[in-house]
């Protein structure tokens, strides 16, 4: 059902398949009673082609995760091995760890409280938190104290005092999502304080709307076949995508890498611009320029300045499809400030010749050039400034809407560019209404300076957010002791509240911080469903149940179930459903939007037993997408969102915010940690916190695959020769990384692939403080948010600066610690 169809011919194929998917359809219960699951599902794909039957299909149960869509193959009762299915491009090595996340040995086995917080109530012995002996409890007496906790504090405070918001990547599927079924207890349940934004995009999603009209970051890119086919030269800035696509936010469909590898064998020139020799580098065989780090948007600014004095911009585009661009002008010409922001200028800061700069703009005018990026560089103070400079490069290239030029921010990420298919979307469970005077939301990085400072009030994105007083924290399918910068002071922060309640499958540092650990299922032992390719919601993969709940584990449902009864509103929280009973809900609910779009499906209970997947087809208009060609075509009939309906490089709305940190045009600033601050005396280094290759921020660090990453048993550091030899590391040492927020213990790899002057530490080594619950203790596993600043990016879009800072390292004196980041703490 790939193959290339005409419009018309899908139509008919698809009308006469349709009658015989009705005589399918009619048959049911006869072919699920007599026929075994491989006859089932063949006999379906026969009928109906946009049910996948896949030859390997049969041999375990079909389920997904973020890392892809496999089979579990089970063996007495436990998960031993998985295969991925057939049709995807680029299978992931992460599914081969699916058994070991089921079978962790650090899973939390049973409900458990802190022994202080069980003995004395909320509050109870606080700054043991980190510390504290643990006690096990029944399941009764867990909820008891969950539900009594919220009911006290609504009571008490109101909904402001119970942070919620529960940022975070769970796990894959529609129905259990932990994170929005919290929504939906709490919402019924008087309301809670929630979030706005996100760790990923931060800066980008809140600035994109000024300038574009839309986030950009979250939207279908220009579809990767017209990228292979009218891309002349491909710039990756900060783009690590042969990385961070091998996971999604659904189930992956891969083909972003599908769309490099066919790039890559037309030998189109690419080029990246990363601190780092990446692994998106090594397979393009691309060119690589290592600026320093949080730098780019000062070389953005040379090349923007050579276009402008070369004469290589495009004045219609500027004047038909963008407003304001005179101002910035006047900036970047030095005619408002006093200072050209030549490519010289830029070289000075960025490091890279300004022979190199220069060359850039004329190869980037010269041909049809698509710059796409990712999202490190704007995981930094000012981080609004590198989209909005990229756009605006981009518009004085003047080919943003034409094929295969412009830019693009997500072709790393869920493989934005894979095409969109013509089918049906499942929605998942909703999280219901904010009762009235539900507490507005606060930025998603702020929380631990909120909790720190209730009553201050900030600004956000023209809003005054003022901090309520937060009592109370819920954590289901996120981990703060990870993903939040200068943990230190989230320790200190924790250790203030009332009561922290996290919902886990495993014992990770924001568990072993917590009153009361609530054991979790992981997604294989629940039945659910899900979309795969976030991008071209092309399959609908069931996840089966592959095992059992381990342990006394309990899906978030059956918890929040629990608790729901306790606080009287069970019925409104199940609506009278069971898991099965929304799973065939969200499945008809897309299957009526399928055969809308004239595409038949099997019946649910079919789907479910046949063990198999539907693949809608993709149209090719699809697959001719270009983003923003509307725009072009006509930008009167359709203007982009913005006030002016153009794209903004000067915006009044931000104007009137009167930001000192967030100017009306994009801006070069000085950030306040970087190789030429007067902390770069006491810190040299600049640190890099790329997402990890074989994890998924924290996920999986607890499964063998560690043994490709881990040196000396800690967390990598990436260091360049010369900064090692300085400081007579040699590679595989144990280092001790530190600044004035912390320090943490990694082992060294001394490579020519860091630029000098730069490490990189990954994100979401697991926290483990050799003084655990006092703030300042070495991380013995490397945990990297231990060395990072907790400041929103400016005011404007609050996001968070976890891809920066100065520190230094040095080799490692003392005997090594024991590493414990993996371990239960004692009596769980
Ligand atoms: N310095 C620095 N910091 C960063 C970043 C960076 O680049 N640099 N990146 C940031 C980004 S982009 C992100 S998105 C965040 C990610 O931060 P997180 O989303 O917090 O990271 P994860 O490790 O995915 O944490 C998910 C947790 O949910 C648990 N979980 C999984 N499935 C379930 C379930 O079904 N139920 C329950 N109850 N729990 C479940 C997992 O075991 C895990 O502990 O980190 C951010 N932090
Ligand atoms: N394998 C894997 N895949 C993932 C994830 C994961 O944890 N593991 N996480 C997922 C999530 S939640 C997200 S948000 C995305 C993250 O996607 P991104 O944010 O794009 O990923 P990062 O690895 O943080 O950064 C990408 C590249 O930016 C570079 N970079 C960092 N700072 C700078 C800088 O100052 N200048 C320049 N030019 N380059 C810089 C890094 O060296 C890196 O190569 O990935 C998703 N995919
Ligand atoms: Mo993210």
């Amino acid at each position: 059902m790939n193959k290339l169809m005409t419009q018309e011919s899908k139509t008919v194929l698809s009308r006469r398949r349709f009658l015989q998917g009705l005589c399918a359809v009619a048959a049911v219960p006869a072919v699920n009673a007599l026929l075994p699951k491989t006859a089932l599902a063949r006999a379906i794909e026969e009928a109906l082609p946009q049910f996948k039957y896949t030859k390997t299909a049969h041999e375990g149960v079909l389920t997904a995760a973020h890392w892809g869509a496999f089979q579990a193959i089970v063996k007495d009762g436990k998960m031993v091995d998985t295969l991925p299915v057939d049709d995807d491009p680029a299978p992931n090595e992460l599914i081969k760890m699916a058994p070991y996340q089921v079978h962790a040995t650090n899973r939390v086995k049973y409900p458990m409280v802190r022994r202080s917080y069980l003995e004395g109530g909320p509050g109870a012995g606080k700054t043991l938190r980190g510390n504290d002996e643990w006690v096990r409890v029944p399941w009764d007496k867990a909820i008891e104290l969950v539900a009594g906790e919220i009911t006290r504090l609504q009571e008490t405070y109101g909904p402001s005092s119970i942070y919620a918001g529960s940022y975070g990547w769970k796990s894959t599927g529609m129905f259990h999502n932990s994170r929005t079924l919290l929504h939906r207890l709490m919402n019924l349940s008087g309301g809670f304080l929630g979030y706005a934004g996100d760790y990923s995009t931060g800066a980008a999603q809140m600035i994109m709307p000024h300038v574009m009209g839309s986030m950009e970051v979250y939207e279908q890119q220009t579809a990767w076949p017209v990228v292979v086919e009218s891309s002349e030269l491909v710039v990756l800035w900060g783009f690590n995508a042969m990385v961070t696509l091998k996971n999604a936010w659904n189930v992956p469909d891969h083909e972003g890498q599908a769309g490099l590898k066919a790039l890559k064998d037309k030998g189109t020139r690419v080029i990246t611009i990363d601190p780092v020799r990446n692994e998106t580098v090594e397979y393009m065989d691309a060119e690589w320029i290592a600026p320093r780090p949080y730098t780019d948007v000062a070389m953005m600014m040379g090349i923007a300045h050579t276009l402008l004095s070369e004469d290589l911009h495009d004045k219609d585009f500027i004047k038909y499809y963008t407003t304001g661009f005179d101002k910035f002008q006047a900036y970047l010409t030095g005619d408002a400030d006093g200072e050209a922001k030549t490519a010289e200028w830029a070289a000075e800061i960025c490091g890279i010749d300004a022979d190199v700069i220069k060359s850039l703009a004329r190869d980037f005018a010269k041909n049809r050039t698509m710059l796409m990026a990712g999202w490190g560089m704007q995981r930094q103070q000012h981080g609004e400034q590198p989209n909005w400079m990229l756009v605006t490069l981009a518009a004085m290239l003047g080919q943003i809407g034409l094929p295969g030029g412009g830019f693009g921010f997500s072709y790393h990420y869920s493989s934005g560019g894979s095409p969109t298919a013509k089918g049906g979307i499942l929605s998942g469970i909703n999280a219901g209404t904010a009762p009235k005077g539900s507490p507005s939301p606060i930025p998603v990085a702020r929380i631990a300076e909120a909790i720190l400072n209730p009553g201050k009030s900030i600004q956000f994105n023209g809003r005054t957010v003022t901090y309520p007083s937060i009592k109370m924290v819920y954590v289901a399918g996120g981990n703060p002791f990870h993903q939040h910068q200068d943990i230190n002071t989230l320790l200190q922060a924790w250790q203030t509240l009332d009561t922290i309640i996290v919902q886990e499958p495993y014992w990770t540092a924001s568990a072993k911080h917590a009153d009361i650990v609530l054991p979790a299922t992981t997604s294989y032992e629940r039945n659910d469903i899900d979309m795969g390719g976030d991008y071209s919601q092309r399959y609908v993969f069931p996840m089966h149940k592959v095992v059992e709940p381990q342990h006394e584990s309990k899906n978030d449902f059956d918890i929040y179930v629990a608790l729901a009864e306790k606080l009287g509103v069970k019925d409104a929280y199940t609506e009278g459903k069971n898991e099965m009973q929304w799973l065939k809900e969200m499945y008809d609910g897309m299957k009526t939007q399928a055969r809308t779009n004239r595409v038949p499906l099997p019946p649910f209970e079919m789907f479910w037993d046949a063990n198999d997947y539907i693949s809608f087809p993709i149209p090719e208009a699809s697959k001719q997408w270009v983003r923003h060609a509307e725009f072009r075509d006509n930008p009167l009939l359709n203007p982009l969102g913005t006030p002016s309906g153009r794209i903004e490089i000067y915006s009044d709305t931000i104007a009137k915010m009167g930001y000192e940190d967030c100017a009306p045009h994009p801006k070069w600033y000085a950030p306040r940690e970087w190789h030429k601050a007067e902390i770069a005396a006491k810190y040299p280094l600049s640190l890099n916190t790329a997402h990890p290759t074989q994890r998924l921020h924290s996920q999986l660090d607890n499964t063998p695959l560690r043994e490709k990453y881990a040196v000396a048993n800690r967390e990598a550091i990436l260091i360049n020769p010369t900064d090692a030899k300085a400081r007579n590391i040699k590679d595989g040492d144990l280092v001790r990384a530190f600044n004035d927020r912390g320090q943490i213990l990694v082992g060294a790899k001394v490579t020519e692939d860091i630029r000098q002057g730069v490490v990189r530490i990954c994100e979401g080594a697991w926290y483990d403080s050799a003084t655990p619950g006092q703030a300042g203790g070495l991380c013995r596993n490397g945990c990297v948010n231990v060395l990072t600043f907790d400041q929103g990016s400016s005011q404007l879009a609050q996001g968070n600066c976890g891809q920066m800072a100065q520190l230094d390292i040095e080799k490692y004196q003392g005997k090594a610690p024991v590493n414990l980041a993996h371990q239960v703490p004692l009596n769980a």
